[in-house]
């Protein structure tokens, strides 16, 4: 079908006048543009726009839970030893959604860049690289890591990595994958032109995930390379435990085709999606801005809240189930913002009413035939970064991760300074059990109160 057609048929030909205002080459380049939209999704997007956001939750049940992995319960024995075995078979690798800025922070560049360290100032991406090396050293794996980028920040990512010589983790083991875009609509369903010779674009939401590994050619790759299993997890927590073994061996040992790990929640309106298990049997989730007040501040006799699964975004994959996602009609998010886009003959963009749409990685989960769901401690596995103060913010992620390492080294026997933050040189441990094994040889580094081996 022609472009004209296309536009003329869903009476979307007039964004072109703009651009022939504006002369040939605006226009080309408006149409190279519109060249590249996907005609489908954008009649999906329409639809939805008609529709509104689904609303109501249904009939929903808590889902049943799988004890934490650091809760030292017996029913993790042999999940332990499946995600070992899995990891040393090499048959998992381990992505990570970077695809945000981290305006929110008020810190240029890729929320990855973010210096959280407290003595040492590694950044996020440093963290987690550290923790894939400790844990390719410990299974002998090549343990492959993709980072799934936006169109805002891939560049940027990219160059970080090779100027810090991708954390010795070998360039050919780190692959980025890129987010597409969606363009944003008017309210009446037309096209919005961030300039003459282009629409106004946004990300596509993190369920653009599925579709960006499709894109980067991955899961071709990573079969031929005998994964079958991918663990999921978002840039901002730096309390993850990168490809832990019993949330692997629970979801292996489950047939599961995805998992998810959640926290108990407490504050009923603490910005997690609630995880459930819906009328139709199947696992859902419920983003924290569609959780109706009944059911988010519903409580037991015992005073716990009754739907308290919370979401922290972490997640094991089938790598064909990640495949299918990338072809699967996942639900189109609406948020109504002002967008700065042209308006009639104005030469400026002007801040006017707009739509964006956004896909969502857990939009998945009822979609998974076999799905489970385990429980993550607080303290030990959640502390995202994401505001600049208050909850959730860099303060309460560094405290939460100098807590946790002062734990750990009082159960390790090492002795620490009273006061003042502690951390762990990034790729020295695992976990705490690594932690302990290692104490003997480790010390804390002058100048900072940097455990070190
Ligand atoms: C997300 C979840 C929420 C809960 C929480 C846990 C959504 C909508 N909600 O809340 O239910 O699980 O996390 O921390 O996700 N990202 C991309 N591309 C995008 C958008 C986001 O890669 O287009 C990445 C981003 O870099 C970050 C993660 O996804 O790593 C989460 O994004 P967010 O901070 O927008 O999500 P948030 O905090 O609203």
């Amino acid at each position: 079908m022609s472009l004209r057609t296309a536009l003329e048929e869903r009476g979307m030909d007039g964004v072109l006048s703009v651009a022939r205002q504006a002369g040939p080459a605006a226009e080309a380049a408006l149409k190279a543009d519109l060249e590249s939209v996907d005609w489908a999704m954008l009649d999906r997007q329409r639809r939805a726009l008609e529709k509104g956001e689904p609303k109501g939750a249904g009939k929903i049940q808590p889902p049943e839970v799988k004890p934490a992995s650091t809760s030292g319960a017996p029913e993790n024995a042999a999940a332990e030893e499946a995600g070992w075995a899995a990891l040393r078979k090499g048959r998992v690798a381990i992505a990570t959604v970077a695809g945000g800025q981290a305006s929110r922070l008020g810190f240029q560049g890729p929320k990855g860049a973010y210096p959280l360290g407290s003595v040492g100032g590694s950044s996020l991406f440093q963290m987690m690289a550290g923790q894939i090396a400790r844990l390719r050293a410990l299974t002998g794996a090549a343990l492959p890591w993709i980072i799934q980028t936006g169109p805002g920040n891939h560049e940027e990512t990219v160059e970080y990595f090779a100027r810090r010589s991708f954390y010795g983790l070998g360039s050919r083991t780190v692959h980025f994958a890129c987010q597409g875009t969606l363009p944003a609509l008017t309210p009446e369903g037309q096209f919005l032109l961030a300039s003459p010779g282009a629409l106004f674009r946004n990300p596509d939401g993190h369920g653009g995930f599925y579709r960006a590994l499709r894109e980067a050619h991955l899961p071709e790759k990573l079969r031929a390379q005998g994964i079958d299993t991918v663990f999921y997890c978002q840039v901002d927590n730096p309390l993850v435990r990168m490809g832990d073994p019993i949330f692997l061996g629970h979801h292996l040992l489950e047939k599961a085709r995805m998992s998810v790990k959640v926290v108990a929640k407490e504050d009923p309106h603490e910005k997690v999606g609630l995880i459930v298990r819906r009328e139709d049997g199947r696992l859902g989730c419920i983003e924290y801005s569609d959780l109706p007040d009944e059911l988010s501040e519903a409580r037991e006799a015992d005073g716990t809240l009754t739907y308290r699964a919370g979401n922290i975004a972490l997640h094991a994959f089938d790598l064909r189930f990640l495949e299918e996602m990338a072809e699967a009609a996942l639900p189109l998010h609406q948020a109504r913002k002002d967008i700065l886009a042209l308006k009639g003959s104005s030469p400026e963009p002007v801040k006017q009413a707009g739509v964006k749409f956004e896909t969502f990685v857990f939009d998945a989960l009822p979609l998974a035939d076999g799905a489970m769901v385990q429980l993550a401690e607080r303290a030990e596995e959640f502390a995202p970064v994401k505001n600049a103060s208050g909850n959730d913010s860099v303060a309460t992620s560094r405290e939460a991760l100098n807590a946790r390492t002062r734990r750990w080294a009082k159960e390790a026997g090492l002795a620490l300074p009273e006061h003042g933050a502690v951390e762990i040189q990034s790729g020295l441990c695992y976990d705490k059990g690594d932690l302990i094994a290692q104490a003997p040889g480790l010390r804390l580094a002058a100048g900072g109160h940097l455990i070190t081996g």
